[in-house]
């Protein structure tokens, strides 16, 4: 099979929320492949530490301080990537919390913040990007899903209502863009060991394991926490002409 499907040479790529986890990640699997990455993340702290990390493996990311739910600070930042790098080929819209809170004491702002960021942010990003993907003719947009946007589990209500519509948001942006020559898909990582899920596996007092990293693995077909680094290869296929006949 041609190997130059898979490249991303030459290609712009956006990670949001990627100084660490699953989009550090996945910028990562996206350097590998030639594109020359962005990020963008809250603190200040994390852009610096992320930068260095990015140095570590070889790769010259550019960090941006931008919350994803503010549109002006969005559009800036898509603004001053295309000055400096160009036009953005590629989005992951990755950015994302999770609250896990019983309903009856969730409060309306903790469930708004988390559809904010979850559901109203990749609408931003996406609406900040589309433009200039139809301007060059071509563009990739790949949402970070979730299993919660096909199953419902107790004390993640926000998350799994933000999630599965993040899910329908990939397939409206498909319907609406596809023939633009945009494609847009969802991945939708099972349980990755990444610091969002880190309570799920806090070892309890009396030393052994958490019931739900427990539970986790016995319900896992590979019988382990994924790896970051496991989404590697969706990822570039997502972002890559390999995947130009994919959609939604
Ligand atoms: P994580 O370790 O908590 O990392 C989340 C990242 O998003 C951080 O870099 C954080 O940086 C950034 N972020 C959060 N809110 C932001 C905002 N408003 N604006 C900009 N950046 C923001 O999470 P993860 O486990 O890597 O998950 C990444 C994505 O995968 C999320 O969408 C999550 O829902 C999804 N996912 C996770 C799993 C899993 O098992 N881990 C499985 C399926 C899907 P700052 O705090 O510095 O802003
Ligand atoms: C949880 C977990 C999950 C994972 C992921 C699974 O509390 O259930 O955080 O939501 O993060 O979304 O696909």
């Amino acid at each position: 099979m041609e190997q130059r499907m898979f490249s991303l040479e030459g290609k712009v790529a956006l990670v949001t929320g990627a100084a660490y986890g699953i989009g550090f990640a996945m910028a990562r699997a996206l350097a590998e492949a030639g594109a020359e990455i962005a990020f963008n993340c809250r603190s200040e702290e994390h852009r610096r530490q992320a930068l260095e990390e990015y140095e570590k493996v070889g790769i010259r990311a550019r960090g941006y301080l931008c919350d994803v739910t503010r549109e002006d600070e969005v559009q800036e930042m898509v603004r001053e990537i295309a000055r400096i790098m160009g036009t953005i080929d590629i989005l992951v819209n990755n950015a994302g919390i999770i609250k896990r809170i019983p309903m009856e004491k969730m409060t309306v702002e903790e469930f708004r913040e988390v559809v904010d960021i979850d559901l109203n942010a990749p609408f931003i990003m996406s609406k900040a990007v589309i433009p200039g993907m139809l301007e060059k003719g071509h563009g990739k947009i790949i949402n970070v899903c979730s299993m919660m946007s096909e199953l419902g589990r107790e004390t993640v209500s926000a998350y799994a209502a933000a999630k599965g519509g993040l899910k329908m948001l990939t397939r409206s942006i498909a319907s609406e863009y596809s023939c633009r020559n945009i494609q847009c898909n969802g991945i939708g990582p099972g349980y990755i060991a990444t610091p969002q899920t880190a309570p799920l596996r806090e070892r309890q007092e009396n030393g052994e394991r958490h019931p739900f990293d427990q539970f986790i693995c016995s319900r896992t077909p590979a019988a382990r926490w994924g790896d970051p680094s496991d989404l590697a290869g969706p990822t570039v296929f997502l972002a890559s002409d390999a995947s130009k006949f994919h959609c939604g």
